[in-house]
């Protein structure tokens, strides 16, 4: 144990899938982050990655951003690939209609700020020899929040599913539980004040904006850590992903209605606001007709 910014580091608590969502909140609440056993099935991991495997294969690693940062950040042998409905319909229709799924994003969202959607579904794939990823806060996209420290709201969560296993060696993300709630938000934590998130392909990270972490380095000469990150938020921040212009109509009319919601195609309720993302101040899936 070592001393943080936040006070002293902890391990990361595990609990199975069929915990009372209150309770795993609880924990979110505490340490900033919490590993969910069995998020996924092994069948539901299966066929993810085949449906996942043809396009990745065509993603180069590294990054196209033109700032070094951000190159840096998305990692020189880390393939990123975005706009999953299309290749997935075990993500469109499973993953993102999962009924735990939602009862996070209720309980972190729907009280203080209401409506929440799909920032991105990304998949990570960390590759040999990738070095770590510096640490960070995800609310870090929104600086008027991350501004705000401890205090923010908690505007977006994100839920990492392990979709091979994650060891220390092969990159598993490494995290500095407590920092959500550091007096201050300047103070980037050390590497080795860190926590692996280890777990098995189908377990998943559900951890707050507000908390310090990146992807491991991956120390292997033959193996590729793989996740999918489905970072959410409250709807009345913009996406990372345009989902809305980028997912054709076919397919999103096979999906669920809250799924529809969460990806763009419904109007969008923050607390105390009449209505977002409309048509004519009516809503969107009327006008799409869905
Ligand atoms: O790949 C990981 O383990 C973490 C990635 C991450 O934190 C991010 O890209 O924001
Ligand atoms: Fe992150």
């Amino acid at each position: 144990m070592t001393s943080t910014a936040a006070g002293r580091s902890r391990p990361l608590r595990k609990v199975a899938r069929s915990t009372e969502v209150g309770e795993i909140l609880q924990i979110v609440a505490e340490d900033g982050a919490v590993i969910i056993g069995g998020f996924l099935s092994a069948d539901q991991v299966r066929r993810f990655n085949t449906e996942l495997d043809p396009a990745l294969t065509g993603v180069s690693a590294g990054s196209q951003h033109w700032n070094p940062i951000m190159q840096e950040f998305h990692g020189a042998n880390t393939k990123r690939m975005t706009g999953l409905v299309a290749q997935s319909p075990t993500f469109g229709g499973e993953v993102l209609d999962d009924d735990l799924l939602h009862a996070l994003g209720e309980g972190t969202f729907r009280d203080r700020l209401g409506d929440w959607w799909l920032s991105t579904g990304q998949v990570i794939q960390i590759g040999p020899g990738n070095r770590p990823q510096f640490l960070h806060r995800d609310n870090e996209n929104y600086p008027a929040f991350a501004a705000m420290g401890k205090s923010a709201p908690e505007v977006c969560a994100n839920l990492l599913v392990a979709l091979t296993d994650f060891t220390e060696a092969n990159g598993a993300t490494r995290v500095l539980p407590g920092t959500h709630l550091a007096d201050d938000f300047g103070v980037r934590g050390a590497p080795g004040e860190t926590v692996a998130a280890e777990m098995n392909a189908g377990d998943a990270l559900y951890f707050s904006g507000k908390v310090l972490h990146g992807g491991g380095a991956n120390q292997t000469h033959d193996q590729c850590r793989r996740a999918v990150s489905i970072a959410i938020q409250a709807s009345f921040l913009t996406p990372e992903e345009a989902h809305a212009l980028l997912i054709d109509r076919d397919t999103i009319r096979g999906l669920p209605a809250r799924v529809q919601k969460l990806l763009g195609f419904r109007s969008q309720y923050p607390v105390g606001s009449p209505g977002l993302w409309t048509a004519d101040a009516k809503e969107i899936a009327d006008q799409l007709g869905l």
